[in-house]
């Protein structure tokens, strides 16, 4: 029998700041992936379940202190720890959908006032997505929604210094969307896009090319 070369999964990222809608969307799309009988896994950065994952769990969450550079470093190694993971699931075909990744990693970290360059260094190399969402929206209007809640990130003049950096590092092939909009009118137009890339990568070989 030939052997089929084997189709692979695609990558597919969503990045924003706080209450923009990211982890409602993210959960929606794999359901309505999962639904057209496609493979898809939902996954999230900071992973906090790890033991690197746990000390960004206190620093975030439980005011542990931490050097700025150092928990910079911690949340590269939290990424760099599930790519072999991440990589085997895309090589048997299943889809990934991300909440957040290097990005964020840059994004918050220089708008604490962390050297830009400084910031991509430690994520260079690493497994490039197919895809990008950037669900923007103005820091007042996520703000209306309910607000932030207690961690060390989650307050106005932080949140409006990241918008600008993730607007910094916004990469051309980057898909901006309008994160105002309804729940319904938000996943109808992620949906589109990613069945588009799925039908792209295929046989395409993984990419580890972020930042180079
Ligand atoms: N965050 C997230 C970073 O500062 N660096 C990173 O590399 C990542 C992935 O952690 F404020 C920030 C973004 C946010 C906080 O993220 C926790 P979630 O998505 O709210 O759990
Ligand atoms: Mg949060």
């Amino acid at each position: 029998k030939a052997n089929h070369a084997m189709v692979r999964g695609a990558f597919i990222l969503l990045e924003g700041c706080d209450r923009t809608g990211k982890s409602t969307q993210a959960e929606r799309l794999v359901d309505a992936l999962n639904r057209r009988g496609q493979r898809a896994l939902l996954w999230k950065f900071p992973d906090r379940t790890t033991r690197i994952g746990q000390m960004i769990d206190g620093y975030l969450a439980k005011g542990q202190d931490l050097n700025d550079q150092a928990v910079h470093l911690l949340f590269s190694a939290n990424r760099w720890e599930a790519i072999g993971q991440i990589q085997a699931h895309l090589r048997e075909g299943t889809h990934l959908v991300v909440d957040r990744y290097a990005y964020s990693g840059v994004a918050f970290s220089a708008a604490k006032g962390l050297d830009l360059h400084w910031c991509k260094q430690p994520d260079v190399g690493l497994l490039t997505p197919d895809l990008t969402f950037f669900l923007d929206m103005s820091i007042e209007e996520s703000m209306n929604r309910g607000g932030f809640g207690q961690e060390r990130y989650e307050k106005v003049a932080l949140q409006t210094r990241v918008r600008e950096m993730f607007h910094a590092l916004r990469e051309p092939d980057w898909k901006v969307i309008d994160a105002t909009q309804t729940k319904d009118q938000i996943h109808a137009e992620l949906l589109g896009i990613a069945q588009a890339t799925i039908g792209c990568v295929g046989n395409t070989e993984l990419k580890h090319t972020l930042w180079t």
